[in-house]
């Protein structure tokens, strides 16, 4: 990936642990490194297709002084999280902040941190079969997307299905949603939860029947498992109500465990396996 280098821009700011290093304020050195793609900048030389590292310089510098942090740690978090809302084009970065002044009472030529931080792309399937449930669906997408952290980039078509896992329950609508966040897979499951929260999901029966059922299928190509949080979604594959939308979105993802493409994985489920979507709900049905 092409990248921006930002090296030593210096700033007066008021970070530390101690009241007289947030009442005094001292020198701290920012570099970054931004990951970007500067094709077409470069092709058709223009500023606009760019990311203006004055302007940048800049909004380190406000976001550096605005508020005084007791850790460089806290200051970096902030600072990267400007820096990816405030410039789109920026895929993620690399960012430390050096503090050559800090209160050690030894001999020491400089400490710092450096985080990597950036935007990632993770799909969330959808599904509800109780009460109004489209009004649910929508209810679920724009919670995730009024999330500063958040934007939903795609959302595919609703599909009516019959249920799946041998509970005698009532017809879902499923659907699968593109999320570029910002927030770690946890932080994202937290918020998938709180939206079926707010639904009104009650947890009575597993695999029973719910208001608003949010999974985390894919979060990049990472791979995860944890008492809290499997990624990819373990069962998607068995799922042709997940892998059919999914398919609208991004037919030629590569499940990280299976090594296949998710089109692949739902041909190979229709020509062998339980098939649950019966149609596509249209726009005027909607
Ligand atoms: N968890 C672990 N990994 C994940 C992940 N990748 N995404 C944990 C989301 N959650 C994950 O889920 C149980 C726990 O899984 C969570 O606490 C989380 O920490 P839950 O939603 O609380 O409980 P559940 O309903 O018993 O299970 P789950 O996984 O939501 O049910 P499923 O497997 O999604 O099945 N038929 C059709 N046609 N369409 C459907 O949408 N859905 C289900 C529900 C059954 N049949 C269906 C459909
Ligand atoms: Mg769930």
């Amino acid at each position: 990936m092409d990248q921006i280098r930002i090296q030593g821009l210096e700033i007066y700011a008021r970070h530390g642990v101690f009241e007289e290093e947030r009442r005094l304020g001292q020198r701290f050195i920012v570099d970054a490194v931004l990951n970007i793609c500067l094709r077409e900048a470069g092709k058709k030389d223009d500023l606009s297709l760019s990311t203006d590292y004055g302007a940048v310089c800049e909004r380190i510098t406000q976001v550096m002084q605005e508020k005084p942090c007791l850790l460089i740690e806290a200051a970096a978090e902030r600072t990267a999280e400007a820096l990816l809302l405030s410039f789109p084009a920026v895929e993620s970065l690399e960012l430390t902040i050096h503090k050559p002044q800090a209160p050690i009472p030894l001999p020491f030529a400089d400490v710092a941190v450096s985080i990597r931080r950036g935007w990632h792309t993770a799909y969330v399937a959808a599904g509800s079969n109780l009460g109004e449930r489209e009004a649910f669906l929508k209810m679920g997408i724009e919670g995730i997307a009024s999330h500063p952290l958040c934007r939903v980039e795609g959302a595919a078509p609703l599909y009516e299905t019959t249920p799946y896992g041998g509970v005698e329950q009532g017809e879902f609508l499923n659907t699968v949603l593109r999320v570029k966040t910002l927030l770690s897979p946890e932080e994202l499951l937290s918020l998938l939860q709180e939206q079926e929260q707010r639904a009104g999901r009650e947890r009575k029966v597993h695999w029973g029947p719910r208001t608003l059922d949010l999974d985390l299928l894919f979060f990049d190509d990472l791979i995860l498992e944890t008492p809290r949080l499997i990624v990819p979604h373990p069962d998607m594959e068995n799922r042709d109500f997940v892998l059919k939308p999914l398919c609208d979105l991004a037919p030629g993802l590569i499940h990280p465990v299976k090594g296949r493409p998710v089109c692949a994985l739902l041909r190979e489920l229709e020509k062998n396996g339980e098939v649950h979507v019966m149609a596509r709900r249209t726009p005027q049905e909607a």
